[in-house]
């Protein structure tokens, strides 16, 4: 194989060449200000997509995620989150380093959702020992859960939860895109009972750079403050913005690509002795999958994989993850098959001799 085929993540995506026209063409102004016209047609646009009154643009998923919940809760408040959140597990911790706030984890169930009784049973009553339940945040897809959809149903009932006890809801949307095109509903359908959602262009739809989070005028209002407060503000951001625009336009459509892909790559891997997955439970473009071979573990058969121009992150032990993305066509995804018969082969037939522990997230 002489090229990579990179299934890391599908933050590896790199900008198509009606993106990095547009940049170039971009019309700009001091953002800070409010003057790039093309950062506020992209908010105005995201906000029209979400069916929310304002968006604001950030410089990353993990950065729209903080100033959503620094714009939700006060230092000591808690927030309900799933123990799979992106939030809770990739963010630095960043909700409670800077904002002070408690996180209160349930577990995420195999599909992806939190129990809702289970969320319920944990909101703080009225006591002076308790801190205060301010926030309730879902993922949708969930990534850790394997690019699980929670479909509208759950994400109705979530908000109606939230709402009976006066909590707010905030939806991680790095990949609502992808769970729009699953289930064949506008994402604005999908968080109509969230008070607040961030959504992505840099991973699936393949721009360059940024996130945007939506919700009423008055908490986006606030949710600019806390960008500031971050040093998020960005002032001729509308060569970033350009090529989102462009992503919002040509690129939501074709990850029903990337979901097929995924499928392809979950049914070759299954098929093969010394792998473990369910191809039924894919339902977008993340990949999970379990070594079984005795003595192999993630780390080595990631190692093996990349000798062979196969780029696949070990997540656990045994687990890796492979994510389908704007570079990958169903020619490589075959190819990446292949690849990890070939290495369990290579590997069934090593000596367990010197191993080292490798890293994983
Ligand atoms: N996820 C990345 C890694 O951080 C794990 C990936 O490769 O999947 N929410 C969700 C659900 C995400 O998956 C990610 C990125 C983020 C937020 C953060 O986005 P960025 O990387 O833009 O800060």
């Amino acid at each position: 194989m002489s090229t990579t085929i990179d299934l890391r993540s599908d933050t590896v995506t790199k900008p198509t060449p009606a993106m990095r026209a547009a940049m170039a063409e971009a019309v700009v102004g001091d953002d800070v200000y409010g003057e790039d016209p093309t950062v506020n047609r992209l908010e105005a646009r995201v906000a029209q997509m979400l069916g929310k009154e304002a968006a604001v643009f950030v410089a990353s998923g993990t950065m729209g995620n903080l100033i959503a919940v620094l714009s939700h809760c006060q230092r000591g408040d808690e927030m309900i989150l799933g123990n799979q959140a992106h939030i809770f597990m990739y963010e630095q911790g960043g909700s409670a380093a800077i904002g002070g706030v408690h996180p209160r984890t349930v577990p995420n169930q195999p599909d992806g959702t939190l129990d809702l009784q289970q969320v319920e049973d944990v909101i703080r009553g009225d006591d002076e020992h308790y801190p205060v339940t301010r926030l309730i945040a879902l993922e949708n897809t969930q990534n850790r859960c394997g690019g699980r959809v929670l479909p509208v149903a759950y994400m109705d009932a979530a908000g109606d939860l939230a709402q009976r006890h006066g909590v707010a809801l905030h939806v991680d949307g790095a990949r609502l895109w992808n769970a729009a095109i699953a289930l064949g509903v506008a994402p604005a359908r999908l968080v109509a009972a969230a008070d607040s959602v961030s959504v992505c262009f840099s991973k699936g739809l393949a721009a360059p750079v940024g996130s945007a989070v939506a919700g009423s005028t008055a908490f986006i209002r606030r949710a600019r403050r806390m960008r500031k407060q971050v040093g998020g503000s960005m002032r001729q951001a509308g060569i970033l913005a350009a090529a989102a625009l462009v992503a919002l336009d040509e690129m939501i459509d074709r990850l029903a690509e990337d979901h097929a892909n995924a499928r392809q790559l979950a049914e070759g891997l299954a098929a093969l002795d010394g792998i473990n997955l369910a191809p039924e439970s894919v339902q977008t473009n993340i990949v999970y999958f379990d070594v079984a071979l005795p003595g192999t573990d993630a780390v080595q058969l990631s190692g093996r994989l990349a000798a062979r121009g196969v780029l696949i992150n070990p997540t656990g032990a045994r687990r890796l993850r492979a994510v389908t993305n704007y570079h990958i066509s169903s020619k490589e995804v075959a190819a990446v098959v292949a690849a990890v018969e070939s290495a369990l082969q290579e590997e069934a037939a090593t000596e367990e001799v010197g191993r080292v522990a490798g890293s994983y997230r």
